[in-house]
């Protein structure tokens, strides 16, 4: 298997769970420390527009999306699964909960109570005013949920949580960890980093427990590398054979030019040549001066493909 490189940054919550899933499967891998707001002039090159943290390259495959992210190291590294036995459905669809609406309960009420503020009090006022404009532009296309909404939910899904705990089992879906524990995580890491917020966790002393036994399953083997290093490691790559057979995309071929972009937030088109299709999974071929040629890859859930005319 070639290296496996995560683009990511300490603070980033998606970037937590492929930590932990790489802690899960104990894997060696390198570390590239990334921007956390625009611009990222040396990732750029990789994802052709894609902006979003974490990514996954792997040679010249560039993995966006932590759903993709958590099924293509499943694919290179089948143990320890991520997946109790028999319940690949079970966790699959806690993790999707865990991933979106527990986790906009959680950012939504970290950003709209003190939690924010405290957080945001470790940088220079000019770092905090660019990190709260670049998300304001990044975040303008979801819906507005009130600061009461918010609490109001994340108050029923940690309920939820403690209620998915009383078994007495130490995992979710028990002995051992499994992709919806990460999933499950990583949204209340953020409540966690600072008292305005970590406090609303104290009535649930079996989530906390928990919280502990997840955080203990690490990152690892993690070694720094840089980003021009990624680059060359990309432009050195032979070309991917990763291909399909055919797209089931409703009048999209492979070999066609398109556009993929995420379906929520963060709405940068990546255009290439589409090169594959699966069930949740489609990548497209593109060229650039300093990466070269690079797949990239996303999830079909939460992403658009559109078909680019070719100018004549
Ligand atoms: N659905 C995406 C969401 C990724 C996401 O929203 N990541 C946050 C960081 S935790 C982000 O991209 N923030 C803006 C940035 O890093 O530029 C995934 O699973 O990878």
């Amino acid at each position: 298997m070639s290296e496996l490189i995560l683009h990511h940054y300490p603070e980033s919550l998606y970037s937590e769970k492929v930590r932990l899933i790489l802690g899960m499967k104990n894997l060696s891998w390198k570390s590239v420390l990334i921007p956390m707001v625009m611009p990222k002039p040396d990732l750029m090159p990789l994802t052709g527009g894609y902006r979003r943290t974490p990514i996954l390259q792997i040679g010249n495959d560039v993995y966006c999306d932590t759903a993709l992210i958590a099924e293509t190291l499943e694919r290179l590294a089948p143990q320890p699964s991520l997946y109790p036995q028999g319940l690949k459905g079970v966790a699959e669809s806690l993790a999707q909960w865990g991933d979106n609406y527990l986790f906009w309960a959680a950012m939504g009420y970290f950003y709209q109570s003190e939690g924010i503020s405290q957080a945001l009090s470790a940088l220079s006022p000019e770092m905090a005013q660019n990190y709260v404009n670049d998300r304001a532009a990044l975040l303008a296309s979801r819906p507005q949920i009130s600061l009461a909404e918010n609490h109001a939910a994340l108050l029923v899904y940690l309920q939820r949580l403690q209620q998915m705990l009383e078994g007495g089992q130490p995992f979710l879906l028990g002995a051992s960890a499994s992709l919806a524990d990460v999933c499950c995580y990583h949204p209340l890491w953020i409540l966690q980093m600072v008292p305005a917020t970590a406090c609303l966790l104290q009535g649930y002393p079996l989530v906390l427990a928990w919280l502990e036994r997840v955080k203990a399953i690490g990152h690892g083997q993690r070694s720094e590398l840089s980003a021009l290093e990624a680059l060359a490691i990309a432009k050195q790559h032979p070309a991917s054979s990763i291909h399909s057979q055919a797209s089931d995309i409703p009048g999209i071929a492979l070999g066609d030019q398109v556009q993929i972009m995420p379906s929520d937030y963060g709405l940068d088109p990546v255009q290439g040549e589409l090169v594959l299709v699966e069930s949740n999974h489609m990548a497209v071929r593109r060229h650039d001066e300093r990466a070269g040629t690079v797949v990239v890859h996303f999830p079909r859930i939460g992403y658009h493909i559109k078909h680019v005319e070719q100018a004549s």
